[in-house]
């Protein structure tokens, strides 16, 4: 742990490429390669269904793998055995997730848009929904709730939740306990590529589904990218990489609280990126010194100590260039640790989801607060939104003009046409138009 050097840096005496260099994001292992080899997969998928992702699953987690989908008795045989207070944790969770996400339903709405003619919009739960849970170091049972509550709530029919199993093919008792306080109706044991192909194209055991929702390695971002790029007409969510924090700190900051929540998102992986800005370098001194005393007393401290490497400790000239920096980088978190913290967020829109005050640590909205958990990462919080109920949903127009009210738009249609050189547009206006009219509603 001595070896770990945290360097503190002024941003204004750093030149423009350095200041760039410091906001980049840690590299991804990407391109071609991974494209290619993604697609292999995904084809593989495609012709060869249910045995394609059984020889994956076989060869990348569980060797003995005859069956990917999990019975129900398998279910509630893991669950039972999870202990209360992890199901009373699941339960508290579930509820102030499922409020919050409840009061995003999605209003229906009807105007006239000109004399006699009505206009719609209408939200449909989409049917079928596939809900991605990561495997690897850390079991997240959050996640389940974060994707598995909003689709109960808006209804999609089918719900299923692929992750990869470990050596002995089972999923984490916590995780089967969220999916199954969700209504998740299909479980299937696998993971990476090949459980984005078999939810975009289906399996023998579980049919195809309508999105994907949830983050992954590289694998699974790239292959949800490829599925809704191509004729499976499988959407997806929205991309998630390596975790991501942005504290900013003034001198009302806890140190050690500051620390503390840099290293919870540190913790995720080598690649999970944390930054300070802050306008007092004493600040940013003690938190330095707090990472380096925290850090060590982690269970996984190798991995936070590999994320801190590419961590930023950014003295800042004041709070207006700290939220300049923050809203160039765009953070997945933004945790603002000053007293008059909710007096700077008008000003602090990009971000995934925002952190207000000493007393919001990150990892209460990781598990519940009640705000979604799935974020853009990598800067997408530019122009991505965060997952939220409406994401469950499909959004469609309706229209509907009386014979008076296509007469009062008759005009701006055919002359529209005409400009376009499209004649029968025109006609199948005209052709109403010009008729004695029969109704008598609207
Ligand atoms: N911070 C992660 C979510 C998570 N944390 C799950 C703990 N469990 C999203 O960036
Ligand atoms: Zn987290």
């Amino acid at each position: 742990m001595s070896e770990l050097r945290i360097p503190i840096e002024q941003w204004q005496s750093l030149t423009a490429a350095e200041r760039t260099q410091r906001l980049a994001r840690p590299g991804q292992a990407q391109a071609e390669s991974l494209r290619e080899k993604v697609a292999v997969i995904l084809s593989d998928v495609r012709d060869n269904g249910e045995r394609a992702v059984l020889n994956y699953t076989r060869q990348f987690d569980n060797p003995d793998a005859t069956s990917l989908r999990m019975s129900n008795e398998q279910v509630e045989a893991a669950v039972a055995s999870l202990d209360d207070k992890v199901k009373r944790a699941i339960d508290t969770a579930y509820q102030t997730i499922y409020r919050f996400h409840e009061a995003q339903r999605p209003q229906d709405l009807s105007i006239e848009t000109a004399p006699g003619v009505q206009c719609e919009l209408r939200y449909a739960p989409l049917d079928a929904v596939g809900l991605y849970i990561p495997g690897g170091s850390a079991t997240l049972p959050s996640t389940a709730l974060m994707l598995g509550v909003p689709a109960q709530i808006a209804g999609c029919q089918r719900v299923v939740m692929v992750s990869p199993p470990n050596k002995q093919g089972e999923l984490p008792a916590a995780l089967l306990y969220a999916a199954k306080r969700c209504g998740v109706t299909d479980i299937l044991l696998c993971g990476g590529a090949q459980a984005i192909g078999a939810l975009a194209y289906g399996i023998e055991s579980s049919p195809a589904v309508g999105k994907v929702f949830g983050p992954g390695n590289s694998f699974v971002t790239e292959a949800k990218q490829q599925v809704s790029q191509n004729d499976s007409g499988c959407a997806m969510d929205l991309p998630a990489g390596p975790s991501e924090l942005l504290v900013i700190a003034d001198d009302s900051a806890n140190p050690a609280y500051v620390a503390a929540d840099l290293l919870s998102q540190a913790e995720h992986g080598p690649d999970s990126q944390v930054i300070l800005l802050t306008p007092s370098i004493t600040v940013a001194k003690n938190v330095r010194q707090e990472l380096i005393a925290q850090c060590a007393q982690l269970s996984r401290a190798d991995i936070a100590e590999q994320a801190l490497q590419a961590s930023r400790l950014l003295v800042v000239a004041d709070m207006n260039e700290a939220i300049a920096i923050s809203e160039t980088y765009a953070p997945e978190h933004l945790s603002i640790q000053t007293d008059n913290a909710r007096e700077l967020l008008p000003q602090l829109t990009r971000a995934g989801s925002v952190f207000v005050g000493h007393y919001t640590p990150e990892s209460g909205g990781d598990y519940a607060t009640g705000t979604n958990h799935v974020l853009p990462t990598y800067g997408y919080a530019r122009n991505y939104s965060s997952l939220g109920l409406v994401d469950f949903y499909r959004r469609y127009t309706v229209q509907e003009a009386s014979q008076d009210g296509l007469r009062q738009l008759a005009e701006a249609i055919t002359t529209l046409a005409d400009v376009e050189g499209l004649d029968a547009h025109k006609r199948a206006v005209t052709i109403r138009t010009e008729t004695k009219s029969t109704e008598s509603k609207l």
